[in-house]
């Protein structure tokens, strides 16, 4: 409504809210207060509707210019803004929101809390109008949101533009070129900024030549994108090559131990920071499919990792040192190596031997982003280390944004598992989320596509992403339901019902007519697109499920398998040891079983896996239906981009769900119980 609306404070920050402000006030009506008018925001008998700042502009002149209506609100709000008991004053990102007489007031710690604190006002439309509301305080669970890139500087001959990206080309980079356009990358950096990231790597993690370079040469191009970033409060990170001092500066060794590659970092980082003061600091994939490390020179990854850190810690910078590390030319035939293992294996033992801006970087699974894996045992297993999550929001192995997966569900199950279990008394051990001390990363999901995201539905999982960052404890079907409301803008109750309804059991729609019970891949080798049940059977990527005509499953147990399920404390060690225990969604991740095997549900594993194969095509065929009915009640374009692709996902889950079905019948020759049709 035509609401005027004052704000306080200075700073690039401070001023990006004054923008946005102005920007909202002539697309909707209302005004920006400032001291264009007569020295005060306060014109005529009334103050501002809805005052922002940053808790230390509030003096005098800035109450003044509020008005006396907004002094109760205000007051409210700095009180909750202080310390009080064991209650620290709000940090830097936080904001409080109150609403008294009639005015709203936002709080920030400082310009990131106003931000967020603003965007939290447009979220939540409802606090700009009505009865008073108690002062809210909110804060971020992680210092640390962060996005990484899959982004190629130059076109890969076998990735793209844009590793396992589904959404077109780089919104940075064009064929080998930082843009010279990068208004895309603003548009990106205030998408961002709405659900809470503050962080953002910029290029692959897979460092091929072109992209080492941005580390030197084109410390320039870098500095123009840090730019492009820096007004939403996020800073800008690089991957970097391990070989850098070999491959960039010339040198015969990238040995962590050597003086000479010690000193090339420290000027790197030097030079960095003299062209991007605020950068945030090095992502590395090292002694990883294929990427240089430190283990070419007998060291370690704590070795490794502390090089670049010292090289960053007299400039802030901290370093991502992801524990991806598995050996990826492994004989099927050896029994003896289980992929699942090797993160724990290489990492647990460093424990405590970090340097304090070292943050290791762990995947949320034990393998690779499947759609139903165990929580990564690493996570309980590093006390002294800061470690972060990783999580894919890009969905190289959940549809690669043909399909209609909402992620939102699994991430939060995820962020709220308790290694510990929950205690016999009823008191909770610590979620994950409690954990990662080095915060939340994400792979991205955005390209150049008109929709950002290739599928407009897939949108959801960068904003999902965003806020389980920020608050790990939301409720992902109402974190859906903010993104309805805020990307159907008038939308009626219905039409947001049926959105909701097409997207919040999807995530596990995939996994009923993907691969079964947390055995996962099942994917065409290469692009990860589509069945192939044996496609990775016979290779060397450690990924197998073992299937033949008695049963199928991975024995990871400690009794008779890989001892794999000696990586979790107590009682998950127990749970995930014991058939009868071990839930039927990770059953086949944990143990090799006959196909009559009977579930904690009551069916068979073969029975479940014809079951979930028809019953997830049936629910894509209720999606696509239920879409239908949207037709001329949301816009066109989305609309027809959504339907085309659930004719495809229809097209693909009919497939998963045959081969899937008929693989199995063949393997077992157990019929379908229900007698259904198998090929
Ligand atoms: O999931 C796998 C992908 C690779 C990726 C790798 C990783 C960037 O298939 O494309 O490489 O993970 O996370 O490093």
């Amino acid at each position: 409504g035509s609401k005027r609306t004052l704000v306080v404070g200075s700073g690039v920050l401070v001023e990006t809210v004054r923008d946005e402000v102005r920007g909202a006030s002539s697309s909707y009506g209302g005004r920006l207060l400032d001291g264009d008018d007569d020295g005060s925001g306060h014109d005529g008998d009334h103050g501002a509707d809805v005052v922002l700042g940053t808790g230390a502009a509030f003096g005098d002149d800035a109450r003044a210019a509020a008005g006396p209506e907004a002094k109760a609100a205000l007051d409210e709000a700095m009180a909750v803004a202080g310390s009080a008991g064991d209650r620290e004053p709000l940090g830097r990102e936080g904001f409080v929101v109150a609403r008294r007489a009639g005015v709203t007031v936002v709080v920030g710690g400082d310009g990131p809390g106003l931000l967020y604190g603003m965007f939290h006002l447009l979220r939540f439309p409802e606090l700009l109008t009505g009865p008073g509301r108690p002062a809210e305080r909110h804060e971020p669970a992680h210092d640390l949101r962060m996005l990484d890139h899959w982004d190629n500087v130059a076109v890969h001959p076998v990735m793209g533009q844009v590793e396992r990206g589904y959404a077109g080309g780089s919104i940075f980079y064009d064929d080998g070129e930082v843009r010279a356009d990068l208004s895309r990358g603003e548009q990106y950096a205030r998408l961002l900024a709405a659900t809470g990231i503050n962080r953002v790597a910029i290029n692959n993690v897979n460092v091929h030549a072109r992209e080492a370079r941005l580390l030197t040469e084109d410390l320039g191009e870098v500095a123009r994108i840090a730019e492009v970033f820096r007004p939403w409060s996020i800073r800008v990170h690089l991957s970097v090559n391990f070989a850098s001092p070999i491959v960039l500066g010339g040198l015969e060794t990238s040995d962590p131990l050597d003086e000479k590659v010690q000193a090339w970092w420290a000027d790197a980082a030097a030079r960095v920071y003299r062209a991007v003061p605020d950068f945030g600091g090095f992502v590395v994939k090292a002694d990883s499919e294929g990427q240089p490390g430190p283990f070419a020179y007998g060291r370690d990854h704590a070795d490794g990792a502390n090089l670049l850190a010292r090289a960053l810690a007299p400039h802030g910078g901290v370093v991502h040192w992801r524990a991806f590390v598995y050996n990826h030319r492994q004989d099927w035939r050896d029994r003896s190596t289980d992929r699942a293992r090797a993160a724990y294996d290489h990492f647990a033992p460093l424990d405590g031997r970090f340097e304090d801006n070292v943050i290791v970087q762990v995947k949320h699974g034990p393998m690779d982003f499947q759609v139903r894996e165990p929580v990564s045992p690493v996570l309980a297993a590093m006390p002294r280390t800061r470690l972060a999550v990783e999580l894919q929001v890009t969905q190289e192995y959940t549809g690669q944004q043909k399909h209609v997966c909402y992620l939102g569900p699994y991430w939060s199950e995820i962020l709220r598992f308790r290694p510990w279990g929950a205690g016999a008394l009823g008191s909770a051990g610590i979620a994950v989320s409690d954990l990662a001390r080095g915060g939340l990363a994400a792979v991205s999901n955005v390209g150049d596509d008109r929709f950002w995201t290739g599928h407009p539905l897939a949108q959801a999982n960068l904003y999902a992403f965003g806020r389980l960052a920020w608050e790990p404890e939301l409720d992902p079907s109402a974190v859906l339901d903010e993104w309805i409301g805020l990307t159907f803008p008038g939308a009626d109750d219905a039409v947001r019902a049926s959105v909701h309804e097409v997207m919040d059991g999807s995530w596990r729609t995939y996994e009923n007519y993907t691969a079964p019970m947390g055995v996962g891949f099942m994917v065409r080798p290469g692009h990860h697109y589509g069945p192939d049940v044996d496609g990775y059977e016979y290779t060397a990527w450690g990924t197998y499920h073992f299937a033949d005509r008695d049963g199928v499953g991975v024995d990871r147990t400690r009794a008779t398998g890989t001892g794999f399920t000696g990586q979790y404390p107590a009682p998950w060690r127990d749970i995930y040891e014991s058939l009868a225990q071990c839930p039927d969604e990770l059953l086949l991740f944990f143990h090799h079983v006959p196909y009559g095997h009977v579930l904690h549900s009551g069916t068979t594993v073969i029975q479940h896996i014809y079951d979930t194969h028809f019953a997830g095509f049936e629910e894509v065929e209720r999606m696509a239906e239920r879409w239908e009915t949207l037709k001329g009640r949301i816009p066109d374009d989305v609309f027809a981009r959504v339907a085309e692709r659930l004719d495809e996902q229809l097209g693909s889950a009919r497939e998963w769900r045959d081969r899937l079905c008929t693989y199995f019948y063949r393997k077992s020759g157990v019929p379908d119980a229900c007698g259904r049709t198998i090929y």
